[in-house]
């Protein structure tokens, strides 16, 4: 929108003649309405449930229909997971694409099953098709909010129904908005309501909807081996026709949680994108505020590239229209889809070596690191943490720096600055954390990249020391080490680069290491930005 909520907001009375239901809903139980005359052409639940199941049937090798969770009412919420092998869960860069969020928003839905026909159909025949199927894992969720939509066409007429249908205690309002239910900064700001009655209203309490909770789940369901598999994602609502990146929640460009880089590239593919299907690109934030919705819980929480498509001219354009809107925005989905294999691919080849190769991680989510794994640690005090470093200084200078080199974390000996630079040093031993597993490729000229700072006073020694090793089974072999001595050594960023042919084509882990062997003095370490590029 929202020129539609706009627009239906735009009286000043918060639309509120809109939230009066004009008919009472029908149980979900009675015979599903079919949509009004001159939109037969959209597909109701059951038409859509049952395209799914067609299409499962007829391509058993490359789409499969999955149920992720229920409605309030009990409807089924299905996605189609579409990819050779559909049955194995392979290292393959994955996409999703849903629609239905907001029950009268009904073009979102047919966007979605356009998308999976071009797949399904065209695999095998047309070349640009068949190669995406093959290299990407493509998830489609065509309706979020399947009882918004039944109730939305319900007695064979249209009700402006955008919410689920979930009663809300203490009141005769029912629903939530499911786009305001979403756990990223869930709450307030913009065009959120706390309201029950207001078409925009948050819900008591952040995934309080089933509809969100069953995407959310989902969602964890695609973190593998520490890492979220879905690299971008595009939920379509309507009207208005754009292209919006995160974030929602503010007018901030680049807040703390968005790194620089990440800004660039959602700017530069939603850009691209825009300049195929003639919408206007922007950020989310420039139409009106919002929180809590589906694009910034998926790039808040995962990173994830998460575009909100604002489809058509107009609430409820006739069937006649579905051909022409979702077919302009055919090149701007193959597109995604291609991008996803590497996303800030788009910001020139230096960013593919970079940014693409076998690991990638600015530490600003979770991504399966684990501190002390082999539980042989030895520190008292100062332990790994992944976070935002508090700046410590000493007489001599800084110990622990006071930013990152990638957005606002990394990893720190003890994030906190404490009342002294000697209370959240390193003690006592070492401390170590390990990465999920990499799988190098085959390719020679590999090389294993990171930021790091090192610091300690003048009562260190060579037993102080920041340590990278990379784990092949049981082999450790160390690739980097930096020592202490008996001088002052201040926080300063560097960059390492180490050559990493000899574990070509290997599974490895990489584990960081900080000791403080002796003393009680201080030892500071960080570390950001860790990756193994691919060769030029
Ligand atoms: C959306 C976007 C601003 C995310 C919303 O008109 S819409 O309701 N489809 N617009 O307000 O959730
Ligand atoms: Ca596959
Ligand atoms: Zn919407
Ligand atoms: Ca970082």
């Amino acid at each position: 929108m929202s020129p539609s909520l706009r627009a239906r907001l735009g009286s000043g009375l918060l639309g509120l003649a809109l939230l009066v239901p004009i008919a009472a809903a029908a149980p979900a139980s009675a015979a599903a309405a079919d949509f009004p005359a001159g939109f037969t052409g959209y597909h109701t639940y059951a038409e859509m449930s049952a395209d799914l199941s067609a299409v499962a049937a007829r391509y058993p090798a490359i789409a499969r229909k999955i149920a992720i969770g229920k409605s309030y009412q009990g409807r089924t919420i299905w996605a189609v997971k579409i990819s050779d092998n559909v049955a194995t869960d392979e290292p393959e860069a994955e996409v999703l694409f849903d629609g239905g969020t907001h029950g009268d928003e009904h073009m979102g839905l047919e966007m979605t099953l356009k998308i999976m026909h071009w797949l399904v159909d065209g695999y095998g025949t047309v070349s640009r098709i068949t190669n995406i199927v093959n290299s990407r894992e493509i998830w489609i969720i065509p309706s979020v909010n399947p009882d918004g939509a039944a109730y939305d066409i319900s007695g064979g007429r249209f009700h402006l129904w955008r919410k689920n249908r979930q009663p809300n205690a203490g009141t005769t309002a029912i629903g939530t908005d499911v786009n305001r239910n979403f756990g990223y900064r869930w709450g307030g700001g913009g065009r959120t309501s706390t309201n029950p009655a207001a078409i925009t209203y948050q819900g008591p309490f952040a995934f309080s909807t089933p509809e969100a909770r069953s995407v959310r789940d989902f969602l964890a369901g695609r973190v593998v081996n520490g890492r979220q598999q879905i690299r971008m994602a595009i939920t379509f609502h309507e009207y208005g026709r754009l292209v919006m990146w995160p974030y929602g929640y503010t007018t901030t460009d680049i807040p703390a949680d968005m790194t620089v880089d990440d800004y660039k590239g959602l700017v530069a593919i939603g850009t691209k994108m825009a300049a195929s299907n003639g919408y206007r690109a922007q950020q989310a934030s420039d139409l009106y505020g919002t929180s809590g919705t589906t694009r910034d819980f998926e790039y808040g929480v995962y990173r994830i590239f998460s575009y909100t498509f604002e489809l058509s001219v107009k609430d409820y354009p006739d069937d006649a229209l579905i051909a022409s809107e979702t077919g302009r925005n055919k090149e701007a989905v193959l597109y995604l889809m291609e991008r996803a294999g590497c996303p800030l691919g788009i910001l020139g080849s230096a960013y593919r070596i970079a940014r693409c190769g076998a690991f990638d991680d600015d530490f600003e989510v979770s991504r399966g690191w684990r501190v002390n794994m082999a539980g042989t640690d030895t520190a008292t005090a100062g332990a790994w943490q992944r976070g935002d470093p508090a700046p410590t200084t000493t007489a001599a200078g800084r110990k622990q720096p006071d930013s990152v080199t990638s957005g606002r974390y990394g990893f720190a000996t003890g994030l906190a600055a404490g009342t002294s630079p000697a209370a959240n040093d390193l003690d006592g031993g070492r401390t170590s954390t390990t990465s999920p597993t990499i799988a190098l490729t085959a390719s020679a000229g590999q090389k294993l990249q990171f930021r790091w700072s090192f610091a300690h006073d003048r009562t260190a020694s060579a037993v102080d020391e920041f340590r990278v090793e990379v784990l092949e089974g049981a082999i450790a072999t160390a690739v980097f080490v930096s020592r202490g001595g008996a001088w002052e050594r201040s926080a300063s960023w560097n960059l390492a680069s180490i050559d990493m042919g000899r574990w070509a084509a290997k599974a490895i882990r990489l584990r960081f290491s900080a000791t403080d062997g002796g003393g009680s003095g201080i030892v500071e370490a960080v570390f950001d930005d860790v990756r193994v590029t691919q060769p030029q």
